[in-house]
C-alpha cells in the first residue's frame, strides 16, 4: 500500500513538474496601467497621413488581471497607426513590467499576445523592434470574434522593408534582447480591438 501510495505521490510531483515546464511562459506586458498617451504617458500611440488611433484601458473586456489594452481606430490608405511598449521609446513610461536586459532570450523562441477580435477582416501588423533598432513584423487578421492567442514565432518575423528607423543597424539580423513590441492595424480597416496578456513563449 505504501509503495502504491509512493509512486502515486511521485507520478503527481512527475506530472506536475513537467507541466510547469511546458507552460512556463514568461508575462512581460499586462497592460495594467493608466492608459495614456503623450511624453508623460504609458503607452507611446500616434497616426498620420488621415489615420486615427485612440488607446485607453478597457475593463469590462480582458482576459488577464483587471484590464486589457483598448485600441478603437481608423486606418486610411496612406495612413499609418503605432501603438507601442516598450524600452528607449519617446514616451516615458511606457516600459514593460519586466527590463529586455533582464531576460534570458536564449530560452524563449515566440512572443504572443491575445487580441479580442470582431471578425472585421482588418490585418494587424505586430511589429518588434531588435537591439539594433531594426523593426521586424508579424501579421495576423481579425478573422475571428473574442479573445484568442496569436503566436509568433522568431523565426517567422520578417524585416520591414517599407521602413525602418534612420538609426537601425539593418543587418538583417534579429538581435536580441527585443526592446519594443507595438500593434498596428493596417490600412483599410476601422474599428475597435483589445489587446492583452503578452508573453514569451519558452522553448
Ligand atoms: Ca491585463
Ligand atoms: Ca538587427
Amino acid at each position: 500500500m505504501k509503495k502504491v501510495r509512493f509512486l502515486t505521490t511521485a507520478l503527481v510531483l512527475l506530472v506536475t513538474g513537467a507541466c510547469l515546464a511546458a507552460g512556463n511562459n514568461l508575462l512581460i506586458d499586462d497592460f495594467e496601467i493608466a492608459v495614456s498617451s503623450g511624453p508623460e504617458g504609458t503607452v507611446d500611440s500616434g497616426s498620420g497621413n488621415g489615420s486615427t488611433v485612440e488607446v485607453t484601458q478597457a475593463t469590462d473586456i480582458k482576459n488577464s488581471g483587471n484590464q486589457s489594452l483598448k485600441v478603437v481606430y481608423d486606418a486610411v490608405d496612406g495612413g499609418y497607426i503605432y501603438v507601442a511598449r516598450g524600452t528607449g521609446l519617446d514616451t516615458k513610461n511606457a516600459n514593460w513590467t519586466i527590463k529586455p536586459s533582464d531576460v534570458k532570450w536564449e530560452e524563449y523562441s515566440a512572443i504572443s499576445f491575445f487580441v479580442y477580435g470582431a471578425d472585421s477582416k482588418a490585418k494587424i501588423a505586430f511589429d518588434i523592434k531588435d537591439n539594433g533598432g531594426e523593426i521586424w513584423r508579424f501579421i495576423t487578421e481579425d478573422d475571428f470574434v473574442g479573445w484568442k492567442r496569436v503566436v509568433c514565432s522568431f523565426d517567422k518575423f520578417i524585416m520591414r522593408d517599407d521602413w525602418q528607423p534612420m538609426d537601425a543597424d539593418k543587418n538583417g539580423q534579429l538581435d536580441f534582447p527585443i526592446k519594443v513590441f507595438q500593434f498596428e492595424p493596417l490600412p483599410g480597416s476601422k474599428g475597435t480591438l483589445y489587446f492583452d496578456t503578452v508573453e514569451l513563449v519558452r522553448k
